[in-house]
Parts: C-alpha cells; structure tokens; sequence
C-alpha cells in the first residue's frame, strides 16, 4: 500500500488526507494542533464540512487514516498549511517553511513532494526548491516537486475535489507527471499539467478575477447612487448579453481567498498592479459608503440593529468579514448596536451577540449585511410593532418584503436615501 504523509490538517488537508485514505492510500495526517489530532485519531473531526464526519470515521476505523504531532516516512508528501498574510499584507510563509523542513529527516529518493497552499508566484521556485536543494537533493530528479493549488468550495469540498479540473504545476515535467497520476486516485475532473509558477499565478488570478469584477459591481453601485440608477436592474439587463457577466455589490469583499490572494500578486509586481490594487481599494472602500449611507438616515443617537456577520451567507466563518468593518464604523460613530448572526458563536468575535428579538427591539434601522437564508424572509409583524418607522437596508438584496409599512432600500434604490421620505430618530 502507498504511503501519504499530509501536513496541516485544516479545512483542505484534512478532507484531501481522509479522499486520498478512501482511495486506499495509507495516510498520515500531521497537525501541531493537539486536539485536531487527537481527536481524528478517535475518528472524529475539529472543523464543520457536509459529508467529512462520515468519512473521515469510516477511513479511521479501517486504519487507512491517522494522526501524528510530526510527519513520518511516506511515498508522497502534501504540505496543506495556512498562508496567513502579514500586518504589510505580502504573503507569511512560515508555515510553508516550517511545514517542508518538517519533512526534510523522512524524505527518501523518488519522494514526491506537492504544495496546496497558495503562495505567491515564484515561491516553489524561489522558496521550497531552495530548501530542499540545501539539503542536497536533486530536485526533480531524487525527489519530485509541484504546485498544486486546491479550488473547492466550502461547503462543497468532497464534491469538488473530485469533480473539479485540478492544475498540477512541476518544478519539472517528470515532477507534475507524478504527482497528477498520484491526484488521479480520486480526482474525476481533467489533470492539467503546467510549470509550478504557471499553477501558482493560476490560483491567484481565478480569485482576482472574481475580486476585480466584484469591484466593477461596487463601483456600479456608487456610480447609480450618485445618478439615481437602480443598479440591480442594470445588471440584470447587462447580463442578458451573451458575453457579460457583471457580479454583484455587496458591504465589500470577504474570506481568506478574495481578500487576500490578490495581494499576493501585488506584493510581487507593485507597479504593474494596477488594476488589482485599484480593484482592493474599492471593494475595502465599501464598509465605509455603507455607514454613510446609514448616516443619510439616521443620526449616531440611532440604534442599528446589524444581521449577519459573515463574509457570505450560510457558513459559519468572519475571516476578513466586510460585516465587522462596518460593525467598527458604526462602534465608532457612536451608534448603538444589536447584533444579530444564527451562524456565528459569541466565541468567534468581540462584539455582543443578540437573539434577533433584542437586536431588534426599539432599532430605528435593521442593516443586513449577509444573505443567510434566515433573513430572505422575516417576521415583518414582529418588526413594525418592535420598531418606530421600521426600515430595513439590505446590502445584500436577499430580504423579501411584503409590508408597506415598512420602509425598504438596497443597491436597487440607494438614491432614495438621499431623500427620505420622513425623518428618522
Ligand atoms: N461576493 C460579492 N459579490 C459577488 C460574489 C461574491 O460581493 O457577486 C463576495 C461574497 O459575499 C464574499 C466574497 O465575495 O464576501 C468571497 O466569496 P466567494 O463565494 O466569491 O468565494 P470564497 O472566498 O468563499 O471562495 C473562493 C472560490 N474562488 C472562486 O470562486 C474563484 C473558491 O473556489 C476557492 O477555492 C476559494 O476562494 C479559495 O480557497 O481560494
């Protein structure tokens, strides 16, 4: 049986290792991370994602599945570590490099070595190789290294590490041959060869792609709200053309990808950025023309009640959440908050957590800045006898309202705050 050792167990190590165990690979996963250890090796798992409780039990009891606190010898090595940006935004590669000495004592030759996590273009290159290289191996002959960067979504990630087209980049030929036919254990969609700095600007653009267009989308909503244009009806429009697809605005852009990733391409060719850096700047720029849109209406001795905290409706996740930027804005503008969130727990951020009745209670505005399911329909009875002149602003035009007593805008009717039809607080 072939030997996999995979480091880093996290929302993308730990489901390729249990995917990769399924296939009959003897896997090893490695964590620093005590209780995630633990805890897989009891067949259970620290992170939420649909199907990988069940299998990772399963590949655990048949014994295709372990953890250890430090790697062990293998055939393959899979480093899926995080690659958290520093307070400069440029890319924190320690993880990386921890993560490839770690393997360093267990490297045997005809090893194959594959990254996951993504690095900034040249890193393979420019960072592991090297690493390696110290260490006297012939990279790409004794032992073979690839990029090969992970493209599920959460929520979906069982489903689209097998269905998806993967990039498999080598820091040589024979080094992505290899580890495509290790990925074609489980993976169905095409295996694309290329060069690892091929695979690793792929990656960067696929979510820059998605962060310049959002930013396209935003600057459509500031535009519309200055000439009074319903920007969700042009959109619609402009969309029936074959070849256009504008994405939406939203409070801004969130999560670890979109939000991060085009700073690693930045970070590395500064001045020719433009478009991307522009692009980051607007779509940052959103929590703050939220706020002053609120401000239109209501004055800082208003009461706010703010849904959702999430950076995108149903998970369970803040990271890079556009919501707590306006949360900040709003704290510091002296406004009073009710926060309310069905998906986040008090444990994940400093803010006080409200039921929705609390937040609610005597607001003069509900903000909704995430499109969980629970808020496309709302007890709207519940909200005009719990709020004076209810009106509600939905960033995320996800909210469904039937009452005329309430008062309702999003990005289709934004202008309309600059003339409100009654005074508020
Ligand atoms: N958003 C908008 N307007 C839109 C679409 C999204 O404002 O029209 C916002 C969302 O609300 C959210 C942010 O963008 O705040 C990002 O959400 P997302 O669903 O676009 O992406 P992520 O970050 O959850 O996952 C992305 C995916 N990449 C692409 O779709 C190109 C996923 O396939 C990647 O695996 C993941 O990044 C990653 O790990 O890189």
């Amino acid at each position: 049986m072939k030997r996999m050792c995979v480091v880093g167990l996290g929302y993308i190590g730990l489901p390729t290792a249990a995917m990769f165990a399924k296939a009959g690979w003897d896997v090893t996963g490695v964590d620093i991370n005590t209780n995630a250890v633990e805890k897989l090796n009891r067949g259970e798992i620290h992170i939420e994602e649909v199907g990988l409780g069940e299998l990772v039990k399963e590949v655990v009891a048949k014994s295709n599945l372990k953890a250890m606190l430090s790697p062990d010898f293998a055939d393959c090595f899979v480093i899926a570590v995080p690659t958290p940006h520093n307070d400069d935004l440029t890319a924190n590669l320690d993880y990386v490099i921890a993560a490839t000495k770690s393997i360093l004592p267990y490297l045997q030759k005809g090893n194959t070595i594959i990254v996951e996590s993504t690095i900034p273009p040249r890193t393979i290159d420019d960072v592991v190789a090297p690493i390696l290289i110290e260490n006297n191996w012939i990279v790409g002959d004794d032992v073979y290294l690839s990029h090969c960067p992970e493209r599920v979504l959460p929520g979906r990630i069982l489903i689209e590490l097998v269905e998806n087209t993967r990039i498999v980049g080598g820091i040589n030929k024979t080094s992505a041959e290899k580890a495509a036919e290790i990925y074609r254990a489980f993976v169905k969609g095409d295996i694309l060869i290329t060069s690892a700095i091929s695979a690793e600007m792929s990656k960067l653009m696929e979510n820059t792609y998605r962060d310049v267009n959002i930013a396209l989308a935003n600057e459509l909503a500031k535009i519309s709200e200055k000439l009074e244009i319903n920007t969700l009806e042009v959109i619609e429009l402009a969309n029936r053309h074959p070849r256009v697809n504008l994405h939406l605005p939203g409070p801004g852009v969130g999560g670890h990808c979109l939000a991060v990733d085009p700073y690693f391409i930045i970070e590395k060719a500064p001045d020719e950025s433009v478009l991307i850096s522009n692009s980051r700047k607007i779509n940052n720029s959103m929590p703050t023309f939220v706020v002053n849109q609120v401000k239109k209406l209501f004055n800082n001795r208003s009461k706010i009640a703010v849904l959702g905290l999430t950076y995108k409706g149903n998970i369970d996740d803040v990271r890079e959440s556009p919501a707590m930027d306006v949360l900040e804005i709003l704290k510091e503008e002296g406004y009073r908050l009710g926060i309310y969130d069905p998906h986040v727990k008090q444990e994940q951020v400093y803010f006080h957590l409200s039921t929705f009745d609390e937040a609610i209670n005597d607001a003069d505005c509900i903000l909704v800045l995430t499109d969980h399911n629970e808020f496309k329909i709302m007890d709207e009875e519940k909200i005009i006898n719990c709020m004076n002149n209810p009106v509600i602003f939905d960033t995320r035009n996800c909210v469904s309202i039937t009452k005329s007593e309430i008062k309702y805008y999003n990005y289709g009717n934004l202008y309309e705050m600059n003339v409100p039809s009654y005074t508020h607080a």
